[in-house]
């Protein structure tokens, strides 16, 4: 059974990217069936709560002030909205609402009102995440007394990359708030995107940063660049798909127990890929026809997809952080965390 380890070198991340793919493949889904019903998907649904206008400078990120990308501009959004899109989305089998702010950080004005939302949310009997740029101790806490699940706060890239991609936020600022998330008893929502004209060893670099904190984060989003007009990644290279997946697959076997989660970037993926970040242990997606600002895969196309390959939506009972597994559906994959 795979351990947690929080100690992984460069060259043992890499040698696991460079294992042939099948092979890859092979213990990546070993280890999924070891803490995790292969067949089941946690279904995540999105809602930007205030939209564009935002000062930092990401420069993937549609909603920056810095970039010229078409966005229509919108103010922090009405509690009555909010619980009438979790409501539908609740129907539509989504097991959590995830809402996000384009903020640096919660200001003082808007921060309670944020605070409705979440209580109004969890009133609905789902899990809630939220995404407001960086936090203090007091408003972390805060948020934990809403009854906040999962705060969702990404490295984006490598420490040695971040700064080509964003320039008013440091690396290190993001770790302090996944620190200060953590210490509040809030579970950490924590990944990156790929395809933003980073080499090799900033996705191994990556997925080290993330298996290397005091704790694994409970979801691992992991999204590919969505490419917006306007924003300076607009005609970043794109990735293999192959690549992709290969990512999915070192991030289960970094981090057995989290869900990981594939991201932004169904849209333009064969329903092939997605099958095997599906096999390679990813087990949780956004659904819902919008992102934050940008298309998601459409529902009826997911459905489908769900159906084909005989995967079914988490319930929310199954979906916490017990991993008690079904004995009948574990393999003989003892040795599936050795080299
Ligand atoms: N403003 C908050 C912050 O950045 O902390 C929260 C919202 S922000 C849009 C949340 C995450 O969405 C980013 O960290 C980034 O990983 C992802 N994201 C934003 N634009 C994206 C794009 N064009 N393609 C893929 N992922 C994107
Ligand atoms: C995450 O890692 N991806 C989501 C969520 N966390 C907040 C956001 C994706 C945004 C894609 C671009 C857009 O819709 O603006
Ligand atoms: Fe702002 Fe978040 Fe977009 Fe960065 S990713 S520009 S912080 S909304």
């Amino acid at each position: 059974m795979g351990a947690c380890r929080h100690d992984w070198s460069l060259e043992e991340v890499q040698a696991l990217y460079d294992l042939p793919f099948m092979d890859l493949l092979y213990k990546a889904h070993s280890v999924h069936r070891d803490f995790f019903d292969p067949r089941e998907i946690q279904f995540s649904s999105l809602l930007s709560i205030k939209t564009g206008g935002c000062p930092e400078d990401c420069g993937y990120c549609p909603q920056s002030a810095h970039h010229g990308a078409d966005l229509e501009k919108e103010r922090l959004v009405k509690l009555e909205q909010v619980l009438s899109e979790a409501k539908e989305a609740k129907e539509k089998g989504a097991t959590r609402f995830c809402m996000g702010a384009a903020w640096r950080n919660p200001n003082a004005r808007d921060f309670p009102l944020v605070l409705e939302m979440i209580k109004g949310v969890k009133g609905l009997g789902m899990q809630c995440c939220v995404t407001l740029g960086s936090l203090d101790e007091d408003q972390a806490s805060a948020l934990k007394d809403a009854g906040l699940d999962y705060y969702n706060h990404n490295l984006d890239t490598s420490p040695e990359y971040y700064d080509k991609i964003i320039t008013t936020r440091s690396f290190q600022d993001r770790l302090n708030t996944l620190e200060m998330v953590r210490d509040a008893g809030i579970n950490v929502c924590c990944g990156g995107i790929l395809g933003l004209g980073e080499g090799e060893t900033d996705r191994s670099r990556l997925l080290m940063e993330l298996a290397n904190m005091p704790q694994h984060p409970d979801s691992v989003p992991i999204n590919l660049l969505v490419r917006v007009k306007g924003t300076p990644l607009e005609n970043a290279k794109e990735i293999d798909p192959f690549v992709f997946v290969r990512t999915i697959a070192v991030a289960r076997i970094m981090m057995p127990k989290s869900y990981v989660r594939l991201s932004a970037g169904r849209e333009s993926m064969d329903d092939s890929t997605q099958a095997l970040c599906f096999f390679a242990g990813a087990n949780s997606v956004f659904f819902g026809e919008k992102l934050l600002t940008a298309p998601n895969s459409q529902a009826n196309r997911d459905m489908a997809l769900l159906q084909r390959l005989d995967l079914y939506p988490s319930k929310l009972a199954e979906d916490n952080h017990d991993h008690e597994r079904d004995p009948a559906l574990t393999r003989p994959v003892e040795d599936a965390l050795s080299a």
